[in-house]
């Protein structure tokens, strides 16, 4: 993997300079943010644009604003396909990823958690079902007590401002050490488009999709792979389709999204969007367990 990002300091906040840049159409929708900052009108509401940005996954702060009567957008853009159009990957690969983060599947807690929501489900495929009835599964608040984190807590919160990827870094690190998980972590954090690293992204996809024994969280703007207004997001990678070189994403925006698949290109361009938090863009986290199966 690519150099292991030492990143500067990088809160997220709304994607203002994206959301501009993308000139939202009349009714911007919900999104999740990598942290809060997401601008709340987003959420179906037929408002205009430009709004503000806020919180980053924010999705559902505006949830009390009714869809406006002209907003007839399809809830997927042309660069997403929900897993409900396109299950046959998942039933004919081995797609072990995703088998092993299905039964963890779990919706953000906050508009602001999805980083929260993301580690938990990874802890979960990682660690495998406990085996005594006395056993929980890792939930995020659980997580939150384990870590202890005060400004994790606070960034996650409702209306939170959620976390840089850079800060993700470091809390998939003590969150792993919080559940005494041993894991090799890898950071790939793209710097441009070029053909050399879109092929450097296509290998770490194609080589973690060999077995459940790694998993990786993607940080990227939402609303470049959705088509919804743009804001940080996190979300554990389901699954790569080497053959069509397509990514399924397990958004926990469950408020609003299925899984879904998106191209590998489109997914670098939404790795490298910028945003407050993350100026420089965001990257992939790649966990890899070093526990001996059986
Ligand atoms: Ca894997």
């Amino acid at each position: 993997m690519p150099t292991p990002i030492p990143r500067p300091s990088l809160r997220p906040l709304g994607r203002d300079a994206a959301a501009h840049h993308m000139g939202f159409p009349a009714a911007p929708r919900p999104g999740t943010g990598r942290g809060g900052q997401r601008p709340l009108a987003m959420k179906r509401v037929g408002i205009a644009a430009g709004i503000a940005l806020g919180a980053a996954c924010a999705a559902m702060a505006m949830a009390m604003a009714a869809p406006g009567p002209e907003d007839t957008r399809p809830k997927f853009g042309p660069d997403a396909v929900p897993i409900t159009r396109a299950g046959d990957y998942v039933r004919t690969a081995g797609a072990p990823d995703y088998w092993a983060l299905s039964p963890y599947y779990v919706p953000q807690a906050t508009g602001s958690a999805c980083s929260l929501a993301s580690v938990a489900m990874m802890l979960n495929a990682l660690r495998g079902l406990p085996g005594l009835a006395s056993e929980r599964l890792i939930t995020q608040k659980q997580l939150l007590d384990a870590v202890g984190d005060d400004h994790w807590r606070t960034a996650v919160a409702e209306d939170g401002e959620g976390i840089s990827f850079t800060e993700l870094e470091s809390y998939v690190r003590r969150s792993l050490d919080a559940y005494g998980l041993a894991a090799e972590v890898e950071v790939f954090r793209p710097r441009d488009s070029s053909p050399r690293t879109l092929a450097e992204l296509r290998r770490i996809l194609t080589e973690n999709e060999q077995s459940d024994g790694d998993i990786i969280l993607l940080a990227f703007d939402q609303g470049t792979l959705t088509g919804d207004a743009g804001y940080g997001h996190i979300a554990p990678l389901g699954a790569y389709d080497p053959a069509t070189r397509r990514v399924l994403v397990m958004d926990p925006d469950r408020s609003w999204y299925v899984p879904y698949w998106s191209s590998d290109v489109k997914l670098l361009e939404a790795m490298l969007k910028p945003d407050r938090a993350d100026p420089d863009g965001s990257g992939l986290i790649r966990i890899r367990s070093r526990r001996v199966s059986g």
